[in-house]
């Protein structure tokens, strides 16, 4: 298979090459100082670990608009012609990106890649059109899909909701996008398909009749669900947790709201978590907490690495560079053995005023530059410091004796009151949080 550069008539970032690994001695701003795609660490490559992709709406769609001014980016392939004609010069634009980064995988939603038409069917064409010239550029460049998905809260019909919305007739058009979009993905070889739900929520709970929307959502799902399979679709399903934004309150608030979810509408063989580092934080918890619930629950899907601004609490979907915060995540995720068929997708954008074209290389170039390393700190701590042999400790009680058979299910709390009993006033142990954070610092 060749591996070429660009694939269209016309190169559209010109001057900049593949970009190469140089190390942290370097000072050039297109090089990677700690991804090196083939270096291994705990028996894998850093590809294969961290299994990067390329988000295609705020990369190649996203132009620094934002609520109080219009675009500040423009970029070549977004000169004003017509609708289908800007959609395959954007997609030669991001083939041409993905392959000079070299992250392995993308994703997208179905109207990033083709224009919304004048109907259903007109839709269904404007996608297909473009998933075969998808499907031509993954096979000349060797690019693969991490996920698809539908939007399903940008058009006006979905302004209540899509598959939650009170109107039976806005659903169906919901349905007809996911089923286009899951068609879109089996073709294209992807590896997962998500749904997130930012208009799946209400504006206002006077006028929600929120028990009928949740059940409405999980119908929808498993609809969703029984479709994909029936077409060969042998991923992973993904819900990503997000607390609110656009809604005022969205159902799939965090981790343990879905897990709880998937469970209670009988989702969770199919259906995993897809945690986004930013929505996290707008739920008030930490990036590791999120990935912490969905690992224990056995259903971590697949990550957004983005960011938030610590100064202000919306989705500001930054590229990663918060060292420390990764680092706790790649613990997590390290613990938890890896990705099955998940990866890691930015799901950022540079700033508003980040208006040249090397920027978008830039801000991914830091984002795996930080992960790599996070990779590498993590696993050092896991084989070396001894967190986990310590984290293991606390909890040696129940490795036998009566917390084992405490944690077996076999006292009662008479049972457990005698042993209190006996036992007398336990000693006051150290959670020592202090030498876990330090030892962090130590190794970073
Ligand atoms: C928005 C979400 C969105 C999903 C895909 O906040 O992060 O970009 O990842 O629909
Ligand atoms: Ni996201
Ligand atoms: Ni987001």
């Amino acid at each position: 298979m060749t591996h070429s550069y660009f694939t269209g008539d016309r190169e559209y970032f010109p001057g900049i090459g593949k970009i190469a690994f140089e190390g942290r001695e370097s000072d050039n701003p297109l090089a990677f100082k700690f991804y090196d795609a083939g270096k291994v660490v705990a028996g894998k490559t850093m590809a294969e670990h961290l299994r990067f992709a390329v988000c295609y709406w705020h990369t190649f769609c996203a132009k620094g608009a934002d609520p109080f001014g219009v675009d500040t980016q423009m970029f070549p392939w977004d000169e004003p012609v017509e609708e289908m004609r800007a959609a395959r010069s954007r997609m030669d634009a991001a083939f041409e990106f993905f392959t000079k980064l070299g992250a392995p995988y993308y994703c997208f939603h179905d109207r990033d890649m083709a224009p919304e038409g004048e109907n259903v069917a007109e839709s269904e064409r404007n996608l297909a059109a473009m998933v075969a010239l998808a499907r031509e550029r993954q096979d000349a460049t060797g690019m693969k899909l991490l996920w698809g998905t539908a939007n399903l809260f940008g058009h006006p019909r979905y302004m209540n909701g899509a598959a939650t919305n009170p109107d039976f007739a806005v659903v169906t058009h919901a349905a007809a996008q996911v089923k286009a979009a899951l068609e879109a993905t089996v073709e294209l070889g992807g590896e997962n398909y998500v749904f997130w739900g930012g208009r799946e929520g209400y504006a206002a709970l006077i006028n929600t009749d929120t028990r009928r929307e949740m059940d409405h959502l999980a119908r929808f799902l498993h609809a969703a669900r029984d479709y994909g399979r029936s077409i060969g679709f042998q991923g992973t399903f993904l819900i990503e947790p997000k607390p609110m934004e656009p809604s005022k309150h969205q159902y799939d608030f965090d981790a343990q709201t879905v897990i709880g979810f998937l469970r209670h509408y009988d989702l969770a063989d199919d259906f995993k978590v897809n945690v986004e580092a930013n929505h996290a934080t707008l739920a008030g918890h930490s990036f590791a907490h999120e990935l912490q619930m969905c690992t224990d629950a056995g259903l971590l899907g697949s990550i957004d690495a983005n960011r938030g601004d610590p100064q202000n609490g919306w989705d500001t979907d930054q590229f990663a560079t918060d060292l420390y915060d990764a680092i706790q995540a790649m613990l997590v995720l390290l613990a938890d053995g890896g990705f099955g068929s998940g990866g890691l997708n930015f799901d950022a954008k540079v700033r508003r005023e980040s208006v040249d074209l090397e920027d978008i290389f830039i801000g991914h170039i830091g984002a795996m530059d930080t992960f790599a390393r996070a990779l590498e700190v993590a696993h050092a701590l896991r084989e070396r410091s001894g967190i986990v042999e310590r984290k293991q400790a606390r909890y040696a009680s129940f490795d036998s004796g009566d917390g084992a058979r405490f944690a077996r299910g076999e006292l009662d709390l008479s049972a457990l009151r005698d042993l209190a009993l006996d036992s007398g006033e336990p000693e006051t142990l150290s959670g020592k949080q202090e030498w876990y954070e330090n030892v962090i610092n130590q190794y970073l």
